[in-house]
């Protein structure tokens, strides 16, 4: 499925050899990353267009990374860490107010990455919520645990409108075209996981450099 296929190729474990020691580290390919993006857009604009202003939003910002992943320095964007790497050494990033870099690849895939964290809490509800659980309060429950925090007062209110509109939970299962019930379930089971993973390994490497409240 669309969304195991996103988490999965997007993490790609290679070998740090140390002197002493070798251990296990893990990359995240940016090519992966916005597919998993693309995809997960097509199945939002699929829900109505009152989910319109929010995969816009999320759709422009795929672009400026699929742009930066064209562009000439396109090598330098094959991962988020060499990405971090290098708009960093070559100070490219706005990193206290807006200037001269607005639109940074580090600042907008920050911005994807805060959602990620909503995808994950949102399928984990879905994946162990009961018949007639409501996907609606689902998704508020994680947007408030998540993205609300980075979002002004009318952003929210806005969402919070959007959200009524969700198909109800048989419908959105179906929305999601993996199979029965039970092997949604079981396809979530094996996704969020690889999912949780992504965003660990780009929440650490955000904190590490300090880039967690990019303007
Ligand atoms: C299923 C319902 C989807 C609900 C998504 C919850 C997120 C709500 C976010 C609303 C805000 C969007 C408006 C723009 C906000 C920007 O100001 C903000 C900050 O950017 P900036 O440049 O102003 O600093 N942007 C963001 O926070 C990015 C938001 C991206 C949200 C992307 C959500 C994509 C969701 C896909 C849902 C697919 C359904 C899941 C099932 C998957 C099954 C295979």
């Amino acid at each position: 499925g669309l969304l195991y296929s996103f988490a999965s190729f997007s993490l790609q474990r290679f070998l740090v050899e140390k002197k002493t020691q070798q251990h296990y580290g893990r990359e995240i390919y940016m090519e992966h990353y916005v597919a998993g993006w693309k995809g997960l857009i097509k199945l939002l604009n699929s829900l109505g267009s009152v989910f319109g202003f929010i995969s816009k939003d999320a759709a422009s910002k795929t672009q400026i990374l699929m742009n930066f992943l064209d562009s000439k320095n396109g090598s330098e964007y094959a991962t988020v860490q060499s990405m971090v790497k290098f708009e960093l050494d070559n100070e490219l990033v706005d990193v206290n107010k807006k200037g001269i870099y607005p639109e940074s690849g580090c600042r907008t895939l920050l911005r994807l990455h805060r959602a990620l964290r909503w995808l994950e809490l949102f399928l984990d509800r879905l994946r162990t919520s009961k018949e007639d659980d409501k996907t609606s309060v689902m998704c508020r429950e994680a947007y408030n645990e998540s993205l609300a925090h980075h979002h002004p007062f009318m952003i929210r209110k806005a969402a919070g409108l959007a959200f009524y509109s969700l198909p109800g939970r048989p419908g959105f299962l179906e929305v999601m075209n993996v199979g029965s019930p039970e092997q949604v379930v079981a396809m979530l089971g094996e996704a969020v996981p690889l999912i949780s993973e992504v965003y660990t390994i780009t929440e650490e490497l955000y904190q590490k450099h300090n880039l967690l409240d990019l303007p």
